[in-house]
């Protein structure tokens, strides 16, 4: 995701930071990587280091290494200096937002389509939106800011005030697709027709249902969940998601972002979440 937004965004003005334990080699960029966009031609991207305190952090790493990635890093970063968090289901957001109150802490999320078929290479897969919220007090003065930044890649990206909403909506396809995907070791469209997953995808949405209600309030009935969950399934139909690609790599995989984080919820909310905990032990039993 990070390299599709550098990818983007004016040449000279994205820098990279990288996390603890991975030394900068100097004379060298942080990054060069062939960058094919949606239209137009294919075009090398050359990284620098960041050396100075930016105007804004973009944090793209995986979720479960965000908190770590951040914290190598924040004595570089100027306390006023918003940091949009870009990580894939929920949970490790808040965790930022609480370990650091007073910074300006955003969330993105986004429905761009991006891959690398190959080591250094690329692909902006798939037009998409990407909505932007705070998450912090401090974060809503530096909103409409953050968006024209970001807007100025040629992506689409919108001011959300109800960013918590959007990630829900987001972690309802990434529970209903992921880990099927990663425990059957098949694309997305391939779920559907599974037993597996028609044994199991309506107590999955009855629990979703269920826990994001006693959540944050709002009220999505479980047929609406099913629903949403196969249209993305069939439009992505041949793709390979990132549960599955994690695994496939032998990586960790975010898990106890997505079924994991629900099931945490569910549990502290006083909601059953058997088939959401049944697929994150599933996915803590595969071997990579
Ligand atoms: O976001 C995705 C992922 O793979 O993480 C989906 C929507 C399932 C597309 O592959």
């Amino acid at each position: 995701m990070g390299q599709l937004w550098a990818g983007y965004l004016a040449a000279g003005t994205v820098t990279f930071a990288p996390r603890q334990g991975h030394t900068p080699e100097t004379g060298k960029p942080a990054l060069t990587y062939t960058f094919q966009p949606l239209e137009g031609p294919e075009a090398v991207v050359t990284v620098p280091y960041l050396l100075a305190s930016p105007s804004l952090l973009m944090v793209t790493t995986k979720a479960g290494d965000t908190l770590d990635a951040i914290e190598s890093n924040l004595h570089d970063i100027v306390p006023d200096t918003p940091i949009v968090l870009f990580q894939n289901g929920m949970g490790c957001q808040q965790a930022v937002a609480e370990r650091w109150p007073q910074r300006p802490i955003l969330a993105a999320s986004t429905t761009e389509g991006a891959n690398r078929p190959a080591p250094g290479c690329t692909v902006h897969a798939g037009k998409g939106e990407t909505w932007v919220g705070p998450l912090t007090k401090s974060a809503t003065t530096h909103l409409t800011r953050v968006v024209t930044a970001l807007g100025t890649s040629g992506l689409t990206v919108h001011a959300e005030k109800d960013i918590q909403s959007r990630l829900w909506d987001k972690l309802i396809i990434n529970a209903g697709i992921n880990a099927f995907t990663a425990i059957l070791d098949c694309p997305n469209g391939d779920i559907l027709a599974d037993p597996f997953y028609q044994e199991h995808i309506d107590e999955l949405c009855d629990e979703i249902s269920t826990v994001m209600k006693r959540d944050i309030g709002k009220d999505l009935p479980s047929i609406t969940i099913r629903e949403r969950i196969e249209t993305v399934a069939r439009k992505t139909a041949r793709n390979t998601s990132s549960m599955r690609s994690d695994r496939r790599r032998g990586r960790p995989t975010e898990i106890d972002f997505i079924n994991g984080y629900i099931a945490r919820r569910g549990h502290a909310l006083g909601v059953d979440v058997p088939a959401n905990q049944m697929l994150t032990n599933r996915i803590k039993q595969l071997l990579p």
